[in-house]
């Protein structure tokens, strides 16, 4: 399998984040690709190339141009080291927007998600390595997988949150849009907020999300049961909101999950997948074996789907390049 890197990730390792009022250690590491990159060059069957890149028209088609060109100057205007973080977010019945505090809050919606110096490059370089997996499978691959970090999955059409920047998965899942219809499946254990705020209106892109119910888990504030879509796009994006579990509950859901994206008969399948559901995450909360991680590749590759697979999270270093490993492995076997 052809694994596209996003060359810039690097660049993005914010000292820390907001919790609380308190300053806690970042959960998105460096180290975490790394991790990856380790346990599938210790498999055969993968074969690694850095993304080319894109410029910023790539993906100002789907985000909001003024929000990409802040997240593009808030960066260059930091020494390494510095953090930008919002402090007040927009209320009243019209809030507007005139300085940097009110940017800083009117982009961005929780205080994970810093910007630093290198923020805006690793971005774009995984938005750009999502657009060439895309571009790929569009070619004719089977299966792609997107190895980059900061993830993306939160990242709405004018907004930063949960360490997500610019949204890889929905970026690929749009330019496949231009030839077929698309699913995006998304598995991290978070509520893929940012995917669905984007196709939330259309028909033509249906998004799914399994994750950790909002009424407890992170993004809080979407990502339950009845939000289907709107207008257009009424029942083209659907939720499957579950307690913290372990595999045996978690299969049937998956399960549902795969069979509403088989009866959409998508062109193209987009996975955003975290390792975040595994019983060692610091904090996802759900109790999921490595080994599943394979039976969720094998459900996938079932559908028999040109698919690309994005990155998101996944926070144990341990068992973070496993899990990942059992996924792609499962999901490009024979058969
Ligand atoms: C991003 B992705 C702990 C609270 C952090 C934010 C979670 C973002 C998850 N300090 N909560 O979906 O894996
Ligand atoms: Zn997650």
């Amino acid at each position: 399998m052809r694994v596209i890197l996003n060359p810039r990730h690097a660049a993005h390792s914010p000292p820390h984040e907001v919790d609380n009022g308190t300053l806690t250690p970042p959960c998105d590491v460096p180290g975490r690709l790394a991790a990856i990159r380790a346990a599938l060059g210790r498999r055969s069957g993968f074969t690694f190339e850095d993304a080319p890149p894109i410029a910023e028209g790539a993906v100002t088609a789907l985000h909001d141009p003024a929000y990409v060109a802040y997240l593009r100057e808030a960066s260059a205007g930091l020494r390494p080291g510095q953090a930008v973080y919002p402090s007040v977010f927009p209320y009243g019945p019209a809030p507007r927007v005139r300085g940097g505090k009110a940017l800083r809050g009117a982009y961005c919606f929780d205080t994970f998600t810093p910007i630093t110096a290198g923020t805006f490059a690793a971005a774009l370089g995984g938005a750009a390595a999502a657009v060439r997996a895309a571009d790929l499978i569009a070619a004719g691959e089977r299966a792609v997988y997107v190895l980059t970090r900061p993830p993306g999955h939160h990242a709405e059409r004018d907004r930063c949150g949960g360490y997500s920047y610019l949204n890889n998965a929905a970026l690929a899942a749009d330019r496949l849009s231009r030839l077929g219809k698309v699913a995006v499946l998304d598995l991290d254990v978070h509520h893929g907020n940012g995917t669905q705020h984007l196709f939330y209106d259309r028909a033509d892109v249906l998004t799914a999300s399994i994750h950790g119910d909002p009424a407890r888990l992170f993004p809080y504030f979407s990502g339950f049961d009845d939000e289907t879509g709107t207008g257009p796009g009424l029942g083209f994006n659907r939720n499957f909101p579950l307690p913290p579990v372990t595999d045996r509950d978690y299969d049937p859901v998956l399960a549902a999950a795969v069979e509403l994206v088989g009866r959409f008969r998508p062109a193209f399948l987009v996975v955003a997948f975290g390792a975040d559901a595994h019983a060692d995450d610091p904090i996802g909360g759900f109790a999921l074996p490595t080994e599943y991680f394979g039976e969720m590749g094998a459900a996938v590759r079932r559908l028999g789907l040109p698919t690309a697979v994005v990155q998101e999270g996944g926070y144990n270093l341990d068992v973070l390049g496993g899990c990942v490993a059992a996924f792609l492995e499962s999901l490009a076997a024979d058969g």
